[in-house]
């Protein structure tokens, strides 16, 4: 009797859970409207089933229930049972597969004008590229990869020099025009999943696999990858932005052709070192930071990574909090530089500069437990905390150990990495909760400032 009553309460929870649940399909904003409609059929077919066996079970519990009177009867054969329960099971598993097989005719064969952009995944983001005005991609290869020619390019074929290379984590997609998205991986599986586009697919290192859709509505759409794909998985997101195809040809009229990406400008150190004059006042004449202006180490830094900390203070991406009083300064110094090129002359100064540690000020640290915890970092900044240019994880050898502690706090708290266009920030925030108690981090920190790598990056 109780069996019979746990098997009804069973069904009813089900069925209440399944329609006032929130979770449900993100709304749909491609052409994919057959994936949802097979999934509902799946849906209804196993729930009515799954009604029908749980119900039918709770009334033969009960029905049939221990009687001394009672005695069981045994019946090998019932042909007419059999038959029924065979045809039935027959229609539910061909309505569950039929349409599937036919939606995924489709899925598999791309429309004649659909325009083709390439995706390329790696530990731990994406990458975009458009096969540029003659409509070819160029050649790729994995001994191409580089620094400077990160989606490894081939730099002699002639197809691949107006590629347009997207090196941000924002993809950008006209409306209504069908797309093909080839998949690359540079390390391990990776998936290419947009929910609000009912795609999903795996990118395979050594092979180019592909999905296609139309983005129907005008948005900003999260990709996620959905294979478990190391330490970081759960942070490498992406966006899709789908636009207007006259604000999408402005947007890849901004991005630079692989050709353009392959001009490595030259710097000017002279002047790097005389925009640098009004910076040495808080990060010294070495740019070894100083404790008193709590301004951090500069010192062989990767350029790249300072250029961009400058450009996000220009933005009021960083330092823009009433709590980051120290950061807001940062963000009116960074004024002082004029353009683009005067960033990158004063961050290729200060990047030649070599690096000095300075003595650790924070007590009661255990350096030996933030060698173990630094562990988990040394994937993206490396084991020597040199940091990793792919990754665009800075160097962290050497920085001070107050203001290690300082920005993991902030990136915790939201005070860095919270703007939407920060996106390696983002990455850093959700990394920064893994140090999950204030001695962990103060153990890390002091680990951190007295690493030496004083080697120069390339
Ligand atoms: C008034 C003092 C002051 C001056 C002048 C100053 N800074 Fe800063 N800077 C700071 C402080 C303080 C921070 C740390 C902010 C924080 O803790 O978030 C900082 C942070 C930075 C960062 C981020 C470092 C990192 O590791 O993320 C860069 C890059 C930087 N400064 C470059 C410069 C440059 C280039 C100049 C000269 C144009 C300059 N600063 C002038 C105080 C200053
Ligand atoms: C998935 C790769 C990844 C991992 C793992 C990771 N970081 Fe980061 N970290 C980054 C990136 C990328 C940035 C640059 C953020 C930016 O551009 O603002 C960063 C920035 C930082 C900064 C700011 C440096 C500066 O000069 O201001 C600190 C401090 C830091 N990470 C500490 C850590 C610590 C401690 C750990 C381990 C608990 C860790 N990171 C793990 C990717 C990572
Ligand atoms: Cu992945």
């Amino acid at each position: 009797m109780k069996l019979a009553i746990v098997l009804v309460l069973l069904v009813i929870f089900t069925l209440v859970f399944h329609f006032v649940s929130p979770w449900w399909f993100t709304p749909l904003a491609s052409n994919w409207s057959s994936i949802d409609f097979t999934v509902n059929v799946t849906f209804w077919v196993t729930g009515l089933v799954f009604i029908a066996v749980n119900l039918f079970l709770a009334y033969v519990v009960f029905r049939y229930r221990y009687s001394p009177k009672r005695k069981a009867d045994y019946d090998p054969e019932n042909r007419k049972l059999e038959t029924s329960l065979t045809l039935l099971t027959t229609v539910g598993v061909v309505l569950m597969l039929a349409p599937g097989l036919f939606v995924w005719a489709k899925f598999i064969d791309v429309p004649k004008n659909a325009s083709q952009v390439e995706v390329l995944a790696q530990q731990w983001h994406w990458s975009y590229r458009f096969p540029g005005e003659d409509g070819v991609f160029g050649k790729t290869h994995a001994h191409f990869i580089s620094d400077l020619n990160p989606m490894g390019l081939d730099p002699k074929d002639l197809n691949g020099q107006d590629d347009i290379i997207v090196e941000d984590n924002q993809l950008h997609l006209p409306q209504g025009q069908p797309a093909k998205v080839l998949l690359r991986s540079k390390d391990v599986l990776h998936n290419f999943a947009v929910p609000q586009f009912r795609v999903k697919m795996d990118a395979v290192p050594g092979l180019v696999s592909y999905v296609w859709f139309t983005p129907e509505k005008l948005g900003v759409y999260d990709i996620l990858c959905m294979e478990l794909c190391g330490i970081a998985h759960y942070a490498m997101r992406g966006k899709v932005v789908v636009e207007t195809s006259s604000e999408f040809k402005v947007w890849l009229a901004e991005q630079p052709t692989f050709a353009q990406s392959q001009q490595t400008a030259t710097r000017d150190l002279a002047a790097g070192k005389s925009l640098y004059m009004v910076c040495a006042s808080c990060h010294g004449q070495q740019a070894q930071g100083s404790v008193v202006s709590k301004a951090p180490a500069l010192a062989g830094q990767h350029q790249s990574y300072i250029v961009r900390q400058l450009q996000h203070y220009q933005q009021s991406i960083r330092g823009t909090y009433e709590a980051d009083d120290l950061g807001r300064q940062m963000a009116s110094m960074s004024s002082t530089l004029p353009d683009l090129k005067a960033l990158q002359d004063v961050a290729a100064y200060v990047e030649s500069l070599s690096h000095i540690n300075s003595p650790a000020t924070i007590r009661n640290a255990d350096v030996k437990r933030g060698e173990k915890v630094y562990q988990n970092c040394a994937r993206c900044h490396g084991q020597e905390g040199e940091g990793n240019l792919a990754l665009s994880a800075p160097k962290l050898a050497g920085l001070q150990d107050w203001y290690v502690r300082r920005q993991i706090h902030f990136f915790q708290h939201g005070l860095r990495g919270g703007h939407e266009a920060d996106y390696f920030g983002n990455q850093m925030q959700l990394l920064a909760k893994t140090l999950n108690s204030e001695q962990a981090i103060d153990d890390v920190a002091v680990f951190i400032s007295q690493m030496k790598n004083n080697a120069v990056q390339k």
